[in-house]
């Protein structure tokens, strides 16, 4: 039966960087999940006759929400409504769905690399036909909407099996259950040189993967072990849960630190790998090696041709500000398109639907290409193995080489977490206000030569985003500050740190950046304001 829900409107779902990201408390609320949802169908202008695809990443809470919208879903008059087996798919997995089925939209319920249980995080990501994140346009009408509405429709109806593959029907609205890691496998076939691979394991390659219990597990078994033939013990923390089992499901060197150690220790693998809570960042490791996420995009950049797909040539590559410039002189020497945007996936899929780039990344451990439009955790994996397999050479190899040829950009990433808002807010306006009188001012061995706000004008649509604030000094060293827009906590103030040197110079990454690290607190007045001395989070 179709039922009208009177509600009251709550004034905080204002989607961030990647959807709407919340306290389980506070996601579980009366009607909280049901009123976003509605704002969304609403400001889009209903559903009627559309399809939408539907997956989690099976954090706390995602079963539930999955019923929920199916239920409003079919009462709003969708058509129909493709949904992962069990209330499973990964972020990439919904994306190549999406695009595949020219689906009108779809929802991932995951709060990404945030910890999940009822005292973690729960969030909604809502992508439109385009296959990406709804641009900052839509979400704004979205959260208008959200601060007036007044009532939503449900069905009500008996809670909907999604154990079993094939169609059903909810009220008027069809209900086909897939299995996403079929869909996932068939895309990584067409891309990868899956036979090279093969040969790679079978030669005594040795791999580790950490799908930290969260939703890649199952595809990660199924495509490394299964598939490639690396050893059944090279996939671990495989099988989905709740709570990830206690684990922060974001793969860094802080997070994945069973793996890290693994990694480091004396008999270690040839690679290690790690994903997020929904799957779509990525962590790669050598033998007692770690390749930042910066360069990780530079290096696939240059070694685009090993990999079968994109061996005819690429057309560019793009990263966010706050991304190392690693990636930029790739762009160079290979003569090919270059583009800074905003941190957010979002702001990546108006270049790819324009052919503009092909690959593009973040420092926070994306990287991905234009087979789908948003990062894709397994297939970075995958582009490793791929180039490690068409080389012969290790993960270590492979990077010193690339220092050897471009230089090296020493980079990390310092958030200074659970900062009052206001502080947060108050230390950024003035410094963008402070940044014209910085210009020719020496810290220590640093002198500022320009320091903006970053400001990017999408080529395409013409939309003007700022979004940070970047300080460069005249030995091509670079701050950004920005404030983290994905966090659940207060404000995170997020300052990436970058120095660039054509010398082989020392390997301790946070020795070569602490003086940069000082200035950046000394520039921002971050002590003064926060009280705090260091960053709570280096990555
Ligand atoms: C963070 C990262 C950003 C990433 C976003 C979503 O955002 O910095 O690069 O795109 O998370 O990642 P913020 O605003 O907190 O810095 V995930 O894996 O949700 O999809
Ligand atoms: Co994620």
């Amino acid at each position: 039966m179709l039922k009208t829900v009177r509600t009251t409107p709550y004034t905080d779902q204002k989607m961030g960087t990647a959807g709407l990201r919340k306290k389980s408390t506070i996601a579980t609320q009366e009607n909280y999940l049901e009123n976003f949802v509605q704002s969304i169908f609403n400001a889009v202008g209903g559903v009627k006759g559309q399809t939408f695809i539907l997956g989690g990443d099976g954090r706390y809470f995602n079963k539930t929400a999955i019923q929920k919208i199916m239920k409003m879903s079919a009462a709003n008059g969708m058509k129909k409504m493709i949904v992962g087996q069990y209330g499973l798919m990964s972020t990439p997995t919904s994306s190549r769905v999406l695009l595949k089925n020219k689906a009108d939209g779809g929802f991932v319920l995951t709060a990404s690399h945030n910890p999940g249980g009822i005292n973690g995080d729960f969030g909604i990501k809502y992508a439109v036909a385009s296959g990406g994140q709804c641009p900052t346009s839509v979400s704004d009408k979205i959260y208008e909407n959200s601060k007036n509405i007044q009532e939503y429709k449900i069905l009500e109806a008996p809670d909907v099996d999604l154990s079993c593959l094939g169609t059903q029907k909810l009220g008027d609205m069809e209900i086909e259950v897939i299995d996403p890691i079929t869909e996932y496998v068939q895309m990584m076939e067409k891309i990868f040189d899956f036979a090279a691979i093969r040969r790679l394991f079978a030669s005594g390659f040795t791999f580790i993967f950490d799908a930290m219990n969260a939703v890649t597990g199952p595809y990660a078994r199924r495509i490394f072990v299964d598939i490639l033939g690396a050893a059944p013990d090279s996939v671990v923390n495989d099988v989905p849960m709740e709570d990830f089992g206690g684990l922060h499901p974001d793969p860094n060197l802080i997070y994945a630190k069973p793996l890290v150690e693994k990694m480091y220790s004396d008999n270690a693998p040839d690679m290690g790998g790690a994903n997020d809570g929904d799957g779509d960042r990525n962590m790669i490791l050598g033998k007692k090696f770690f390749v930042t996420p910066s360069d990780s995009l530079a290096i696939l950049t240059d070694n685009y041709k090993y990999i079968p797909a994109y061996k005819n040539g690429i057309y560019g590559v793009a990263k966010s500000a706050a991304t190392s410039t690693a990636v930029s002189r790739v762009a160079k020497a290979l003569n090919i398109g270059y583009y800074e945007v905003p941190t957010g996936w979002k702001y990546f899929c108006n270049l790819m639907d324009s052919n503009r780039i092909t690959f593009c990344g973040e420092e926070s451990f994306g990287t991905g290409s234009c087979h789908i439009r948003e990062k894709d955790g397994i297939w970075a994996i995958l582009s490793w193995l791929n180039v490690i397999a068409a080389t012969g050479k290790s993960v270590e190899q492979i990077t010193r080489e690339h220092w050897q040829k471009y230089g090296r950009s020493y980079y990390m990433r310092n958030d200074y977490d659970g900062i009052d808002v206001n502080v947060a807010n108050k230390l950024m306006d003035d410094l963008e206000q402070r940044m014209p009188s910085l210009v020719g001012k020496k810290f220590g061995n640093f002198t500022v030569k320009e320091a903006n706000p970053f400001i990017y004008n999408d080529p395409v649509d013409g939309s003007s985003t700022k979004n940070g604030l970047i300080v460069y000094f005249t030995d091509n060293s670079r701050i950004v500050y920005r404030l983290s827009g994905t966090g659940t906590n207060g404000a995170t103030l997020r300052v990436y740190l970058e120095r660039y040197e054509t010398k082989q110079l020392d390997e301790d990454v946070e020795k070569m950046l602490e003086e940069l690290a000082d200035v950046s607190r000394q520039i921002g007045e971050i002590t003064e304001r926060t009280g705090k001395v260091k960053a709570d989070l280096l990555t």
